[in-house]
């Protein structure tokens, strides 16, 4: 082969693998329900997000993987053919899979991994819900390698563009990004040595895009410094939607536009009250829609992903940038400085739903406490209500419903929600010195309240907000504090309910609501799901 082979190669892969809607108007113009049916080639190639080359496990080649872009009321199928050489799994974060269970794309919950050299076949609705949202593996930590991209459905009607009055949508990936092989940071992570601390990231990508100083390769790399920024044009006056989402492995971040302020309209497929902030704050997971007003003079702009955390003595620039460069502006880079406005950490409680809706009574309460600790080889664990997951990857939790399994062992921490309509609170309680950014999968919950761990619990209670409290997927439960969720129990499936930080996941902080199992169990999974389990 000569040098250009792999390029080639790739351009073949994403000519091949398209997307390919079935029906060819434009999305989100009308309200008809269409089919829209992709083909994910998932393989590991040599990409240079950020100018440092490594194998990415690209989706179609390409890191982000392309967008899902559907309506509401739409049907998604989605071909993923696995030629990553190890297995894996695709989960559509934030879609709620009514009636379809089995396609939640969760190893040792709700499916057998997908094999090597194996092609398995997603198909679901995205039904009642519309916003932002984004497809990743779910398989041990191998989103972090690239298999992600963002989902979005879009509302019937362009809804949203008349009710919001902005006039493009522009989506904005944001995560941190590691040179090595999740597998190698894992297996590090689990063992003694890291003393339970995460590997810390080597940059920042937005859109899948950054640079990075070379002098901090290790030697025999290959580098190459000023590699492309990530660049959004604006049209002056035009007004913007830009989908911000947090495809991050570890990392939270503070997300701002030089010299434009920014409107909340939308958190994970909830529609909000337009909220004006400077810097928005994203855990790992979270999703938030802003309307930017292109209304500034005709320049070049920083648009700045600042990580949360400090990593002191570390090879990693805390502070990463895209360009917003306005039509007719110079080609030189943004001279614009940083905003330094105090940044809102729990937007959510200021945040009011455009449509005010008082969620229903609790029927059942359920207190998480969650801790990290050692375990007897040493090996920083961590735990929820003193039972630290783990995945049963041969046999998943779907499985047994089917096989009729009515106990389960302690290490599967899965909680049973018998009655249908039964409204569930529950109430994350940590004991750790970290932030932990919890996903329900399967629903939105409302989130009632937060708060540092007093110990008064019922003071708590009192001050939650029942009257007008938004809801999300994914919420992030305070360093030594407290969150309230709640939602209803009405979505039969086995619904994963973890900490979004992929070293904190593999290390046991997950449960699982195990939700109308006598519905469940009536509900057919089609043939290919279970041909994915070995004969
Ligand atoms: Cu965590």
């Amino acid at each position: 082969m000569n040098s250009l082979s792999p390029i080639i190669v790739l351009i073949v892969i994403n000519l091949l693998f398209v997307i390919v809607p079935l029906f060819t108007n434009d999305v989100g113009v009308t309200a008809e329900p269409k089919v829209y049916e992709y083909k994910f080639h998932l393989s590991k190639i040599e990409l240079a997000p950020d100018g440092f080359k490594k194998l990415v496990s690209a989706v179609n080649g390409q890191y982000p993987g392309p967008p899902i872009q559907v309506c509401k009321g739409d049907r998604v199928i989605v071909h993923v053919e696995n030629c990553l050489g190890e297995p894996t799994s695709m989960h559509w974060h934030g879609i709620f899979q009514y009636n379809t269970p089995w396609y939640d794309g969760v190893v040792g919950q709700t499916q057998h991994v997908i094999p090597d050299k194996c092609t398995f076949t997603y198909d679901f609705k995205v039904d009642h819900q519309s916003g932002s949202y984004w497809y990743h593996s779910h398989h041990r930590g191998q989103y972090m390698d690239g298999v992600l991209g963002p989902l979005i459905v879009y509302d019937d009607d362009d809804f949203d563009k008349k009710t919001y009055g902005y006039d493009e949508d522009m989506i904005v990936l944001i995560t941190d990004w590691y040179h090595d092989h999740s597998a190698n940071l894992f297996k590090w992570y689990m063992s003694p040595e890291s003393k339970g601390a995460e590997p810390v990231p080597d940059n920042a990508l937005i859109n899948g895009k950054n640079n990075y100083n070379c002098d901090w390769a290790p030697k025999g790399s290959e580098c190459v410094c000023d590699s492309e920024l990530a660049k959004f044009v604006f049209k002056k006056d035009c007004k913007y939607r830009m989908r911000i989402i947090n495809t991050s492995g570890l990392s939270s971040f503070t997300f701002s536009i030089d010299d434009h302020d920014m409107k909340v309209i939308e958190v994970e497929g909830a529609k909000t009250k337009p909220y004006k902030i400077k810097q928005l704050s994203l855990s790992v997971a979270q999703r938030y829609s802003v309307i930017v007003d292109a209304n500034q003079p005709c320049s070049n702009y920083w648009m700045r992903i600042k990580f949360q955390k400090s990593y002191h003595h570390h090879k990693l620039a805390m502070d990463n940038k895209a360009i917003i460069s306005y039509e007719g502006a110079s080609h030189e880079y943004p001279t614009s400085s940083p905003c330094t406005d105090k940044v809102e950490k729990y937007l959510e409680f200021y945040l009011k739903p455009l449509v005010p809706c008082v969620p229903p009574k609790c029927d059942k309460l359920l207190v998480f406490d969650v801790e990290f600790k050692k375990d007897s080889k040493g090996i920083t664990r961590s735990y929820v209500n003193g039972s630290s997951y783990i995945a049963d990857e041969e046999y998943p939790t779907l499985k047994k419903v089917y096989d009729g399994v009515h106990e389960f062992s302690r290490c599967e921490n899965i909680y049973q929600l018998h009655k249908k309509g039964e409204v569930i609170d529950v109430v994350f309680i940590n004991k750790d010195y970290r932030e932990h950014p919890f996903h329900l999968h399967g629903h939105s919950f409302w989130i009632l309240g937060w708060g540092k761990d007093d110990g008064k619990f019922e003071s708590w209670y009192k001050k939650l907000n029942t009257f007008d409290p938004i809801q999300r997927d994914t919420s992030t439960l305070p360093e030594y504090g407290w969150i309230w969720l709640r939602f209803t129990a009405d979505n039969p499936g086995i619904w994963g309910c973890h900490c979004h930080i992929e070293w904190h996941l593999g290390a046991g902080l997950l449960v699982q609501f195990l939700e109308l199992p006598k519905d469940l169990k009536e509900m057919e999974a089609p043939k290919s799901w279970w041909d994915l389990f070995p004969k």
